[in-house]
């Protein structure tokens, strides 16, 4: 069941809302046992590149498409690192309305460039960084009467409340007790436009208003350390990071995170383009899970975090893996190749060569 029919009750779902689905959420919460071992917690992975589009932006952008077309719009526009174009040219494909998409030019992996390409937006490569495509959508949009559908939209946040409801559902059925809903001690996520962090903390906040949980999670969010508005405290003019996603100087929802870490009791951290990429080697390699880069800034955050003595032991942890790893492949590769990692062995085509491999012999 998608987004907006599972969770009709806690959205602004109406009879005349249209039944926009690609049958989005409901991903799963992954125990991550080995990486967590290492950490000495229980860690867990919420794995959004389950959705449809390969992120978490289908949860919202199910419901911003919904309304907009309920409100009448005909064509919808957004700027994107890469995730949200995608989504809405997914959602746009299966409405039948056009969509237009702004990119940062030469810096989107190329996985998310081929969806929106293939969906059938109009893709407009800027040359400038998101912030300012962000801009000139906003102004776009205003002119032309299209829907915007950027997380500044309120439906897109609206929307992405959903996850936290199923951390909840999937703790709780772990729980020994077995029944009800559990939140974790912490929840961690990478912060970029920073609507996602805020989204969670919302529907944390709903679930425990309705109490359905008895406290809400610290909010830790990670930023890299090229495009760290919310550690630094000062919009970032130029950012600069590998986690190409990520790669935002100005967050738009800046200050509900904000809001939302210090509510919580949480913290904003920074981490380096290394330590990203090592933490997605780490979470592949003994979790068992591909996750694109901004992805990992989380646990690239828990293990710097840990070598500081800041990590309590014990405690459950649940990381929220934003996109698949399939959408930045050449990220993936000239990391493993950087850090002298796998790589093909090539043979010929005798059993003699193969057995040599398989015994170690080369
Ligand atoms: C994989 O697609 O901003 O802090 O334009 O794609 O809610 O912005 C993507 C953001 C984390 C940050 N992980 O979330 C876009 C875009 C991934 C992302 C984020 C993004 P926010």
């Amino acid at each position: 069941m998608g987004v907006l029919r599972r969770y009709k009750e806690l959205l602004p779902v109406t009879p005349s809302t249209p039944d926009v689905n690609l049958e989005e959420g409901s991903t799963p919460l992954i125990p991550l046992p080995r990486v967590g071992a290492r950490l000495g917690i229980q860690l867990y992975g919420k794995f959004e590149g389950c959705n449809p589009s390969g992120s978490f932006k289908d949860r919202g952008m199910v419901l911003a498409v919904a309304k907009a077309l309920e409100e009448g719009k005909r064509a919808l526009i957004c700027a994107s690192t890469g995730n949200t174009s995608a989504s809405a040219a997914a959602y746009a494909a299966s409405a039948g309305v056009p969509c237009f998409v702004l990119l940062p030019a030469g810096k989107v992996a190329m996985g998310k460039l081929a969806q929106a390409l293939m969906y059938g937006a109009t893709v407009i490569a800027v040359r400038g960084n998101f912030d300012r495509a962000l801009e000139l959508a906003r102004a776009a949009a205003e002119r032309a009467g299209l829907a915007m559908v950027n997380s500044v939209n309120p439906y897109r946040l609206i929307g992405q409340r959903t996850g936290a409801g199923e951390v909840c559902e999937a703790l709780g059925e772990r729980a020994p007790a077995g029944k009800g809903l559990r939140a974790p001690d912490w929840h961690a996520i990478p912060v970029g436009n920073a609507g996602n962090i805020s989204a969670y903390w919302a529907g944390y906040q709903e679930y425990l208003k309705l109490g359905k949980i008895d406290k809400a999670p610290r909010m830790m969010g990670f930023q890299a350390a090229g495009a760290a508005p919310l550690v630094t405290g000062q919009p970032c003019p130029d950012p600069e990071t590998v986690a190409t996603a990520i790669r935002i100087g100005n967050p738009v929802s800046a200050h509900l995170a904000r809001a939302a870490v210090q509510e919580s009791g949480g913290e904003f951290n920074s981490v380096t383009d290394g330590e990203i990429l090592s933490a997605q080697r780490l979470l592949a390699s003994e979790g068992g899970v591909f996750a694109e880069p901004a992805s990992c800034a989380p646990l690239a955050g828990l293990v710097k975090l840990k070598g500081l003595g800041k990590l309590p032991e014990g405690i459950t942890v649940t990381m929220v893996l934003t996109g698949n790893g399939l959408k930045d492949p050449d990220t993936a590769l000239s990391s493993l190749e950087q850090s002298g990692g796998a790589r093909p062995i090539e043979i010929g085509d005798t059993e003699e060569e193969l057995m040599r491999v398989l015994e170690g012999r080369r």
